[in-house]
């Protein structure tokens, strides 16, 4: 069976402000991450998603455009841009971007003409209301980032709809001149060499605000049918929507190859089972092994066979796997390591996200004013001005801060972790002597190598890309095994995601006197027996037949 080459690829996240600095500005660059391809030729990586380069005032680091057919001066120029398309080419890595056309930045030319007056040819770009006759907000309706998704406009007397900050104006993806626009631009970078799209927030498009249905829009797949028509028929392109509402059923309507919309989505249930429900993220929820292995079980036997899933622990939004998920502390090598096993093994697209493959750790920043992103700042201000105890909300921000993922990527031991010669835009996080890819590439038996296995395994074994996922072990509180199966080969995955020393009872419906171990952490072993011993975040993938 021929596959899509995205199904057989792995696909490394950059955020490029925090990923190479290449003229002591304190901010990645392109030219910084042109220096680093050959680092990332050898970890064997496929794509490079690469968020936002664009012009930006940086309200939300890049995700708030204001010309997308431009790169942002801090980043470089549209030629730094071709360069590193076709550097990465040569590797043969390919580049997708972040398309984030739910909303631009209030300083597109767009909207700031659309502000100006009501007679603008750009009004109907973006979503406008008028006060309630009582004088109150058009509905009430909340920004993800803290505060209501409607600003008032002076010049026109009335209020501009945006579900992030108020620099984040909607679009109206209802008047057909906004598709057209955002489909000329998606062709225009295709035809300039990259490889597709992550979309961001894509399932909010399809909105009906005065009906406060935000996701999953009534508008939204006859969009993306449109979009696909316009733009990605006919050609070979990876296109990956971030959709936080997705469930299994929807995801199929997303990425169901018969469908002609997307690749695959990004579902992010097994991320918010550690959110509480009424107050998500900020007041975080140890996470339950079993609840954990359940969500992706379902994911995995729901999308086999007509649809395709992705596989992360984390972004540039979301804390660093070692810290939430592993432990960051006497076991962050060995549960690093076991977590890429246990993702890895599974059927998918893997993402790895900067610094994962070198097991990262989230920060702890002592003041809120360490700080960067706009949603932890908005947070601190507007949950203190609840009554909060900022004790309690520092203790969520070290949990669930964005800037987890954000502080600059940690290359050696020297000055800013080899990051820049200047002052990084935000700070290293203070552990980058020990934890950085110099001291990674001079240990064999690093977190680093791990990943360049599994990676490397990938592109070899037909069962991890066919096999089909059968969960083993479902109530073990602290070991994550199942099985993937095709005609011709039996994979065992096996990972003890805890501190325990474990002996652990095979299904003895296992044959595993042949057993081959293909990659292994921990306890190395030559043989499997039918009780397995685990020492701490032992982990491996065995070949049974
Ligand atoms: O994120 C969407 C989004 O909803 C998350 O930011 C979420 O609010 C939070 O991080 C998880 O609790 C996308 C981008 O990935 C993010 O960086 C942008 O800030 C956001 O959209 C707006 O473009």
């Amino acid at each position: 069976m021929t596959h899509p080459w995205w199904k057989t690829s792995v696909v490394y996240q950059i955020y490029p402000r925090s990923f190479m600095d290449s003229n002591g500005d304190g901010m990645g660059d392109l030219d910084g991450i042109i220096s680093k391809l050959d680092y990332l030729a050898l970890l064997g990586i496929d794509v490079i998603w690469l968020s936002p380069v664009f012009q930006s005032p940086m309200d939300d680091n890049g995700y708030d455009i204001s010309d997308y057919d431009d790169i942002a001066p801090q980043f470089g120029t549209l030629a730094d841009m071709d360069r590193l398309i076709a550097e990465a080419e040569v590797r043969g890595i390919k580049i997708i971007m972040d398309l984030v056309v739910n909303h631009s930045s209030d300083e597109h030319p767009w909207f700031e003409s659309a502000r100006q007056s009501k007679d603008s040819p750009y009004r109907d770009f973006y979503i406008w209301r008028d006060a309630q006759p009582d004088g109150s907000l058009p509905s009430d309706i909340r920004s993800y980032f803290g505060g209501p998704a409607w600003s008032f406009n002076p010049a026109t007397n009335d209020y501009y709809f945006h579900q992030f900050s108020t620099k984040q104006p909607d679009l109206n993806w209802e008047n057909p001149a906004v598709p057209e626009a955002v489909y000329s631009m998606m062709n225009r970078w295709l035809d300039r060499g990259i490889a597709g799209f992550r979309m961001d927030v894509i399932d909010l498009i399809g909105k009906d605000v005065d009906n406060k249905v935000l996701a999953n829009g009534p508008t939204l797949h006859a969009h993306l049918k449109a979009m696909h028509q316009a733009t990605l028929k006919g050609r070979d392109a990876l296109t990956v929507g971030e959709t936080w509402s997705v469930t299994p059923q929807t995801a199929k309507l997303y990425s169901a190859p018969e469908r002609q919309e997307l690749s695959m989505v990004f579902q992010f249930e097994h991320i918010e089972l550690t959110f509480d429900p009424v107050h998500g993220k900020w007041k975080p929820r140890e996470f339950d092994l079993v609840a954990l292995k359940q969500v992706f079980a379902k994911w995995q036997t729901e999308l086999a066979d007509n649809a395709w899933n992705s596989l992360f622990w984390n972004n540039h939004d979301l804390p660093r796997a070692v810290s939430k998920y592993g432990d960051d502390g006497p076991y962050r090598v060995a549960s690093a390591k076991a977590l890429a096993t246990v993702l890895h093994g599974m059927q998918g697209t893997p993402y790895v996200y900067q610094g994962e493959e070198i097991g990262m750790t989230n920060v702890a920043f002592k003041a809120i004013g360490d700080y960067q992103d706009i949603e932890t700042r908005n947070l601190f201000a507007e949950r203190l001005a609840q009554g909060e105890s900022p004790d309690e909300l520092m203790k969520a921000i070290h949990k669930n801060s964005r800037d987890n993922a954000r502080t600059p990527m940690q290359w050696d031991a020297g000055d800013n972790a080899g990051f820049s010669a200047g002052k990084p835009w935000l700070q290293v996080n203070p552990n980058y002597p020990d934890i950085n890819v110099a001291a990674s590439l001079k240990d064999l038996d690093s977190v680093f190598y791990h990943y360049q296995g599994l990676i490397q395994l990938r592109k070899t074994n037909r069962t991890l890309i066919d096999g089909h996922f059968t969960l083993l072990l479902a109530d073990h509180p602290q070991v994550f095994a199942y099985v993937r199966e095709t005609n011709e080969e039996t994979l065992l995955v096996v990972g003890n995601l805890s501190t325990h020393s474990l002996n652990v009872p095979l299904p003895e419906t296992l044959s595993l006197e042949s057993a081959q171990l293909l990659v292994c952490s921990g306890t190395s072993r030559s043989q499997l027996t039918s009780t397995l011993e685990l020492a701490p975040y032992d982990a491996f993938i065995a070949s049974l037949t």
